[in-house]
């Protein structure tokens, strides 16, 4: 068994998923026969409560020139990061100077509406396609890692930040060690460090098992990342619960004794132990929820075969990836998913071999059911597709349980 990624503890395995590939490797039609495959399985630190993988994919396996995912695809989180960047020009961003460093930037979706205010910003973006479309907004990209020695070399050639910021980037990356010293060396004097990932306690509260795969390493709650900031010099100064991907929390972090943290700190942590968020029996039940779900898809979907219902999926999501591949599902039970990525198109879902097809083949041709692969997104989506409930369609819903509407 091997050792917490953070403090060296002792892991206990919970949930294993099995044989996963890589969540966000669409594979050419000809080009199946050397996908990647590892083992997915959470554990749960015994010392610091970490809730993380047992086992790590390569970065540059995930994160590389052809990356797909584009986050500016949903209008709720281009809203969403026009928000936060306006939060950060109005407070932390108002020195004489400031300056904002964002860890995987991705097409720009928050740095955008910083460089139109003419802030003084920089992205850190491995993903060479995604920071191409970044610039082609007027956001500056260093395609790059973000670690320890690239946080030394931007702050000698561009100065400290008042601000580091990261969305849905934190958790997928195993050596936060590196991270935090980076932080430490480019952070000015009395500047917070701020990222929001999705939460543990939604993700158990939901059963919303398809936020584990390969990208997402850790799955945070108010009680680990507090002891991994003060482990590291830092404290959890701010948190704040967010709607998006499902539910997710913003951290604030500052360097010990910077900032006083706000009630919201106790509150949050208080309620991870009411819940008792961080205990061995807790995170067993959400195991048996898994696998229950699991079931139970199965189940209708087989039986909608039978009666030879039309069932294609919507959102060829990463965290589909998880469902697809440990419920067994294939283009036998959901003919294709329909999604805009011009990236992900015409190819194969990983491992499970579903076919990609932009939205149009979904609105030629409405299935009788379509499985909400991006159920974090239904409001907008089903908004978006309203003829296809008005055609007769009915969405499959698997989050908090499967149901049909
Ligand atoms: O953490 C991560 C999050 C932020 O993004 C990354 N590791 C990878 C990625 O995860 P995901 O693929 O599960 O994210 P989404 O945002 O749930 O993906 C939605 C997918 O659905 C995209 O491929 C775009 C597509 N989509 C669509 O076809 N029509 C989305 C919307 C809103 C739509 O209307
Ligand atoms: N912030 C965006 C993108 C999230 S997807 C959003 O919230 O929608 C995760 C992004 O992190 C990808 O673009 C990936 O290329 C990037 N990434 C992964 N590891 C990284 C690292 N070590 N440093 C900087 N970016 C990283
Ligand atoms: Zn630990």
């Amino acid at each position: 068994m091997s050792a917490c990624r953070i403090c060296g503890g002792n892991l206990t395995e919970y949930v294993d998923f099995g044989r996963q590939p890589l969540s966000d490797a669409f594979v050419k039609p000809d080009q199946t026969e050397n996908e990647f495959f590892f083992r997915l399985a959470v554990a749960m630190c015994e010392a610091c409560t970490m809730v993380q993988l047992v086992e790590e994919v390569p970065r540059d396996r995930m994160f590389h020139h052809d990356y797909p995912y584009q986050s500016s695809g949903s209008s709720v989180m281009r809203k969403h990061f026009e928000l936060v960047a306006h939060r950060f020009l109005d407070s932390e961003l108002t020195s004489d100077d400031p300056f904002i460093v964002e860890i995987g930037s991705n097409d720009g979706i928050m740095l955008k509406a910083v460089s139109d205010a003419g802030i003084k910003h920089l992205g850190v973006e491995p993903s060479g396609a995604v920071g191409e479309m970044a610039r082609s907004k007027g956001v500056r990209v260093r395609t790059a890692f973000f670690e320890e020695s690239t946080a030394t070399e931007i702050a000698e050639s561009e100065g400290h930040a008042d601000v580091i910021y990261a969305a849905n980037t934190i958790c997928h990356i195993p050596y936060l060690d590196s991270i935090f010293r980076g932080v430490d060396a480019l952070l000015k004097p009395g500047g917070v460090f701020v990222f929001e990932d999705p939460y543990f306690g939604d993700i158990v509260e939901k059963t919303s098992f398809d936020q584990i795969y390969d990208e997402h390493f850790y799955l945070f709650t108010a009680r680990s990342v507090r002891a991994m900031a003060q482990r590291f010099g830092f404290d959890l100064v701010d948190v704040e619960r967010l709607p998006v991907h499902g539910g997710e929390v913003r951290y604030s972090i500052s360097r010990q004794g910077e900032r006083t943290p706000t009630a919201a700190v106790a509150a949050l942590l208080a309620e991870e132990d009411e819940r008792r968020l961080a205990e061995p029996a807790t995170v067993e039940a959400f195991g048996a929820s898994v696998r229950k779900i699991r079931d139970d898809l199965v189940a209708l979907l087989t039986k909608l075969k039978e009666e030879g219902r039309t069932v294609a999926a919507y959102g060829a999501t990463a965290k589909s990836a998880t469902v697809a591949n440990y419920c067994g599902l294939g283009p036998e039970l959901v003919s294709y998913v329909s999604d805009t990525t011009p990236a992900k198109q015409h190819r194969l879902t990983p491992g499970s071999h579903i076919p990609v097809y932009p939205p149009e083949v979904f609105r030629e041709n409405y299935p009788e059911y379509a499985l909400l692969f991006a159920w974090n997104h239904a409001d907008e989506i089903m908004a978006n597709e309203q003829g296809f409930r008005d055609a007769g369609g009915k969405w499959i819903l698997y989050v908090p349980e499967v149901r049909v509407v």
